[in-house]
């Protein structure tokens, strides 16, 4: 019944236009044989009623309408009735005349408020679907689209890298215009052609798909030559990433944009101008799935620490711990950090698991304690964590929370952040070298920091990278480097830790030249939290 209902409600608002001329004329003719043959006395009143199909054409039609059916009232309640009421004489022919004006009158104005009133509805749905800024079509726009089934489009992704220097430096008119620009550009490339702006610097473009290598040129070819807008050159930093997808089906067309806008980001990482999609393998898109599935991970148990021994070189025992983070997939087994960690560091969920990493090692130094076993244990901190402004505050709270001293946590930082932002750097190490951590330079002569440099900062301990230790034994320079560096670094008070090592010849060769400890698979590969707690034990 209902379903009737609306399919007559459908089609009415389908035939609207032509049902509202119908009903008009329809009741100008019932009123006029009314007029005619029913009513004897004071057909003036009647004639009033001429005015609601006026009205309402004129509102629904225009102002076509409103005339059209103003004349048409007018003739039929002029000419065509013959006899007017009192005195029963013919109808004075101005008097038809002037009513037919006014109803004319009535038409006409009623059409124009019916176009203002349109108007003003288009308008305001526009506003919608479109930007008020840029006035490109936005994601609202995009979700009421649809493309024709089963046909291939190429979907393609741009990031304008410097949109807001753009903003500050030429003004946002000037933005707003290039982005106005390129759309009319496109356009008439080809009509087609959809332009959708899902964020301030991000432009995605739908396109039935045709020469791929063609589309590619043109598309660069309008993004360059829009660039001049009245007489001032824009530069603008656009990576495009394209995809091309057959038989498309899917109603939500923002989802063919996730590879197009990897290839536009892996485009803009390699500072190219763009990359097809098929350039490269999908483990990119793994990535994106496996950082939805990270957030939980943090809290279900299948991230986890492993703690490798750091030993010293003289005494052969274990000196310290480093807590390194593993993540047990359901369904995709053992990732490793470095498949993750540079994706997680893209997001806040860092500062979470940097958080989370520190409780876990927290806990079992809580156990080590119980058990008589005192050693330091390390946690990688991610450049990143540096920016959150609250990082020293949480991590201290954390660390109330279990009962151990700072000088058994040792914080290891990369040189990158201490040469990005030193002051800041400067700053949050003091904070904590104040409280009794130990700082440690991770990775260190793989950045292109100096000692020197690295002397401002409240440093303990240098680890040294394992690229130095994998040549050392082959390469005589590297050894030079290697020894100049402990030397150097002992002068300045660091304690020196060496990364990788994976022979006995190694370990013996770096105890010579002075290098006081050392990681590596020679002398353990990272354990579980069980394994080592049992391992170190023997040496209470
Ligand atoms: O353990 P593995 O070799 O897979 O570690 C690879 C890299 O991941 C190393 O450079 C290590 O510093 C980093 N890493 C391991 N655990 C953590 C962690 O908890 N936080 C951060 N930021 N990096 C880690
Ligand atoms: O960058 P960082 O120092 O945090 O890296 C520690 C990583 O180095 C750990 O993930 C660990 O698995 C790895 N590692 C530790 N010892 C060795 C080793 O002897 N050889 C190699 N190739 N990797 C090692
Ligand atoms: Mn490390």
């Amino acid at each position: 019944m209902i379903k009737k209902y609306s399919k007559l409600v459908d089609w009415m608002k389908r035939y609207h236009k032509i049902l509202t001329a119908v009903f008009s004329v329809v009741f100008i003719l019932i009123n006029y044989l009314i007029m005619r043959y029913l009513v004897m006395y004071d057909r003036t009143a009647w004639s009033h009623l001429m005015y609601i199909p006026i009205i309402f054409a004129g509102v629904i039609l225009g102002p076509w309408g409103g005339l059209i059916m103003g004349i048409l009232a007018g003739i039929v309640a002029g000419p065509f009735i013959p006899i007017s009421d009192q005195p029963l004489i013919r109808q004075f022919w101005a008097d038809w005349i002037f009513r037919m004006t006014i109803m004319i009158l009535a038409g006409l104005l009623a059409g124009a408020f019916g176009n203002l009133y349109q108007r003003t509805r288009q308008q305001v749905f526009d506003l919608r679907l479109r930007h008020s800024d840029s006035l490109l079509l936005n994601i609202n726009a995009l979700e009421q689209m649809t493309l024709e089934k089963k046909k291939s489009y190429t979907f393609v992704s741009i990031i304008i890298a410097n949109g807001d220097s753009i903003c500050e430096v030429a003004g946002y008119h000037a933005y707003y215009e290039y982005l106005r620009l390129v759309e009319k550009e496109l356009l008439s490339y080809d009509k087609d052609i959809k332009l959708i702006q899902p964020k301030p610097n991000h432009l995605w473009v739908i396109k039935p798909t045709g020469d791929l290598m063609k589309d590619i040129d043109q598309m660069l070819h309008i993004l360059h030559q829009s660039a001049t807008i009245s007489d001032q050159r824009l530069f603008v930093d656009y990576s495009l990433g394209f995809t091309q997808k057959k038989h498309v089906q899917d109603t939500k067309l923002a989802n063919y944009f996730i590879h197009s806008d990897i290839a536009a980001k892996e485009a803009r990482m390699k500072n190219l101008t763009h990359m097809i999609y098929n350039d490269f393998d999908t483990l990119r898109l793994l990535s994106y799935e496996l950082l939805t599935e990270f957030q939980e991970a943090l809290y279900d148990g299948s991230l986890y620490l492993n703690y490798q021994p750091k030993f010293d070189l003289k005494t052969k025992k274990p000196s310290g711990l480093e807590a390194l983070i593993r993540w047990n997939h359901p369904t995709r087994k053992m990732i490793r950090p470095d498949q993750f960690i540079s994706d997680v560091e893209q997001t806040n969920m860092i500062h979470e698991m940097t958080q989370q990493v520190f409780r876990w090692s927290l806990d079992c130094q809580k156990k080590l304690n119980e058990k008589g076993v005192f050693l330091p244990i390390s946690i990688n901190i991610s450049t990143r964590n540096f920016y959150d402004e609250a990082f020293f505050s949480k991590m201290m709270t954390i660390l109330k929370e279990y009962d151990v001293k700072p000088k058994y946590v040792e914080l290891e930082i990369t040189e990158t952040v201490l040469m990005e932002n030193p002051e800041m750097s400067k700053a949050i190490l003091e904070l904590f070298a104040n409280e009794g951590f130990k700082i440690a330079i991770d990775d260190f002569g793989k950045g292109y920091s100096s000692l020197a440099y690295l002397a401002q900062f409240p440093i303990n301990i240098i680890k040294i990278d394992r690229i130095f230790t994998r040549q050392i034994l082959i390469n005589p320079t590297t050894q030079h480097i290697v020894k100049a560096t402990i030397d150097l670094a002992k002068q300045l008070g660091y304690e020196v830790l060496i990364e990788g090592i994976e022979d006995k010849e190694t370990a013996d060769l770096l105890e010579r030249l002075g290098c006081q400890s050392a990681q590596g698979y020679y002398f353990m590969k990272p354990k579980s939290e069980g394994e080592i707690i049992t391992y170190l034990l023997q040496y209470k």
